[in-house]
């Protein structure tokens, strides 16, 4: 038996990014092997249950699919190396892995699909080289393409938002940009949760593919260095001449961070808001039963309608979001009084005061392998 985890990942795909991140930062030995991999169907999806990546294999043979869960996994085993120490900053972590797991899929979808021109070339060439080697390979990447250029309709980009979109996407990399001329990481000088949620859009899409790299890299240098330095070992801060090693002192949240969240604000409420309701809506109708897996989107019919500057907005309503979500709510729970009124201030000030009276009518759990209704 050898003491390397297999993770079952691929370059471009968004949720990788974020657990690979994480086995990087935390010196977790690895190797990386596409779903194409024989062994994937064979010994892996049976207990994975889902064909989705990340999906992680311990040298025990345990087999762990999700991100968050594979994160979860470690966590628990080591005594919380990523969770900072103080409720507010606990809260914001927790937060940041919500939206940036869930809240940033329009911009990453758009800055894939929308730039042909860019970017099919580079992803004609992951995607076939994500498949098994058969004959059909490239009939089924041209599925597959076909299948995920659709992805940002579902997630709420159209024709009459696109500008939207990237006006939005541009105000949260000039936020990003100036906290991170500060520090290297969310919350000071070592990544949270938090940060690596955020990563999962901001690396293999919006850091990676040719038309969105090039506008990190030419318009938001700092963020851009953010992203390079969550895949790489250790603290990665040659920029920095005081650099600290841990979080910030006295459970503080930058400003800077605070005015980040105030963009993502803007359409991570509202749409949450509307999930809800959505999802509620469909909780009456449907009562799946206690165990039921919750683990795909509920339907194309399911779409959350909300109204972010003056446009109207369509996107699925998908119950993962609420799944994370609950962790926020459950952070916050916990506390003592004065320090639910620290939290609540805090964000207040952000425009967030909406993620903590957002919930679903039933809640949602993990058994062997899926997200299910309890
Ligand atoms: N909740 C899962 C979602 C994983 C996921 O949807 N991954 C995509 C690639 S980025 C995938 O495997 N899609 C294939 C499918 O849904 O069948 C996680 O966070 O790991």
């Amino acid at each position: 038996m050898t003491d390397i985890h297999t993770l079952y990942a691929i370059t471009h795909s968004l949720y990788s990014g974020r657990a690979r991140s994480y086995l990087i930062k935390n010196n977790i030995p690895f190797r990386e092997l596409s779903t194409g991999h024989e062994s994937f169907k064979a010994q892996v999806l049976p207990k994975g249950k889902l064909p989705t990546i990340p999906t992680l294999v311990t040298p025990q043979g345990e087999v762990i699919r999700d991100g968050a869960a594979i994160i979860e996994h470690f966590e628990a085993a080591s005594g919380r190396p990523c969770r900072p120490p103080g409720p507010r900053q606990q809260i914001i972590s927790a937060l940041f892995d919500v939206i940036g797991t869930d809240g940033l899929l329009r911009p990453a979808m758009h800055y894939r699909w929308n730039f042909p021109a860019e970017n099919m070339d580079f992803l004609h060439y992951h995607f076939l080289y994500s498949q098994r080697d058969t004959d059909s390979k490239e009939a089924k990447t041209a599925h597959m393409m076909d299948r995920m250029r659709h992805a940002g309709v579902a997630f709420g980009v159209s024709d009459d938002n696109k500008e939207l979109v990237e006006e939005l996407y541009m105000e949260l990399l000039s936020a990003l940009d100036k906290h991170f001329t500060a520090l290297p990481y969310l919350l000071g000088w070592k990544p949270c949760v938090g940060d690596f949620g955020l990563l999962a859009p901001m690396y293999a899409h919006l850091g990676r593919d040719p038309k969105p790299l090039r506008i990190m890299q030419q318009q938001a240098i700092r963020t851009y260095r953010w992203v390079e330095r969550m895949n790489q070992p250790g603290q990665d801060v040659p920029e920095f001449f005081t650099a600290g090693t841990d979080y910030l002192a006295d459970d503080e949240v930058p400003e800077t961070l605070l005015s980040v969240l105030r963009v993502l604000a803007e359409d991570f409420v509202p749409e949450t808001v509307a999930a809800a309701a959505r999802i509620n809506h469909w909780l009456t109708e449907n009562q799946p039963a206690p165990g039921a897996s919750a683990s795909r989107p509920l339907g194309l019919g399911e779409m959350a309608e909300f109204t972010l500057r003056g446009h109207t907005v369509k996107a699925l309503a998908q119950p993962y979001r609420f799944y994370l979500l609950q962790r926020v709510q459950g952070i916050y729970a916990s506390l003592e009084e004065s320090d639910k009124a620290g939290v609540d201030g805090m964000l207040a000030s952000c425009g967030m005061s909406g993620i903590l009276s957002s919930k679903l009518d039933r809640q949602l759990g993990r058994s062997d392998n899926l997200e299910v209704w309890l």
